[in-house]
């Protein structure tokens, strides 16, 4: 971890080199956590080839994925201070620091796919992306990552009651915490790169993601047990460091916002096609998928409300998204 973080700090002074030289071409490096293939990923090379095309050239975008440049945790903060320029993580991981984020990981707020789209492509979305500023961030795009489920090692959940002090696996985020407690289990905050051997060692029960990433992790070799809660329908979101975007001419940063929104096109199609290979490919790995009341458990998920959406600005975030059709 700390030679990633020293290897991310040295190419990022280099870039900034490059750049104050004035040198013609900018190349922005991009982290990721996920392996080639993967949606977020493929996604933001897809906006890099617009970036160039449109810039001839002058503007690249190179993916470092696989998590070279380190958890979600630490390229969070590596893109504040501009040592990586542009950053695809999940929402929870942001949910300390931009308070606004609080709202998209909401327990069964979102009533479909089709409404969490309509709230990140409308204003509600720009107000959040616009949240990420105060922060040393500027934020470009959420991108799908479809509904989060359970998945368990030994004893499968069937009814909430089975989650009662279980050991789960969560992003480090408070809502995430608070959301695990309130489903009776025990949370156990750490980054994605560390669940698979956590499960295989029996230091957590289980976790949860989506089907994507239950297979490109392979964590379901180790935890069989997939039960379709189906609990949150947070986003991704691409940003980038705002020292890095101010270094950028205003027709250069228009050409990357649009990029950026042209992008969640091209990786809702992708998401689309990976959420049913994935579901197949773990389906015949063995796996065995079991349906929940998902009523059950979201009527358990009222102190994760009555503990984050507190302020009026909170209540009226969920109002207003509820409210969307
Ligand atoms: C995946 C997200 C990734 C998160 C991961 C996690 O794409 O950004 O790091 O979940 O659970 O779905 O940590």
């Amino acid at each position: 971890m700390k030679f990633k973080r020293i290897l991310g700090l040295a190419l990022g002074l280099a870039m900034t080199t490059a750049m104050t030289a004035g040198a013609q071409q900018v190349t922005l490096r991009s982290a990721d956590i996920h392996p080639d293939g993967y949606p977020t990923v493929e996604a933001v090379k897809y906006m890099g080839d617009l970036v160039s095309q449109q810039t001839s050239g002058r503007i690249k975008i190179q993916v470092m994925n696989n998590s070279v440049l380190g958890s979600e945790k630490d390229t969070i903060e590596q893109t504040r201070f501009g040592v990586i320029d542009l950053n695809r993580v999940n929402t929870a991981p942001f949910n300390n620091l931009v308070k606004e984020t609080v709202v998209l990981g909401l327990p069964f707020l979102f009533r479909s796919t089709d409404h969490m789209h309509q709230v990140v492509d409308g204003p509600i979305g720009d107000e959040i992306l616009k949240a990420f500023e105060a922060h040393g961030l500027v934020g470009l795009a959420f991108y799908d990552s479809g509904a989060r489920s359970f998945y368990t090692t030994k004893k499968p959940i069937e009814k909430l009651a089975d989650l009662k002090g279980m050991k789960i696996r969560v992003q480090q985020s408070d809502l995430w915490i608070a959301m695990m407690q309130a489903f009776g289990a025990n949370p156990t905050p750490m980054p994605f790169g560390e669940v698979y051997s956590s499960l295989e060692t029996g230091v957590v029960d289980g976790a949860e993601n989506n089907w994507p990433s239950y297979e490109s992790s392979r964590h379901f070799e180790v935890a069989k047990n997939f039960s379709m809660t189906e609990h949150s329908l947070t986003p991704e979101v691409l940003v980038m460091s705002k020292i890095s975007w101010d270094k950028l001419k205003p027709e250069d940063q228009a050409i990357l916002r649009k990029a950026a929104k042209e992008s969640v096109v091209k990786m809702r199609q992708l998401w689309q096609a990976r959420e049913k290979t994935s579901e197949d490919k773990v389906r015949a790995g063995g796996v065995k998928v079991i349906s929940v009341n998902k009523q059950e458990f979201a009527d358990a998920m009222k102190p994760v409300y009555d503990k984050f959406v507190t302020d009026a600005k909170m209540k009226d975030l969920v109002a207003r998204i509820q409210a969307v059709k």
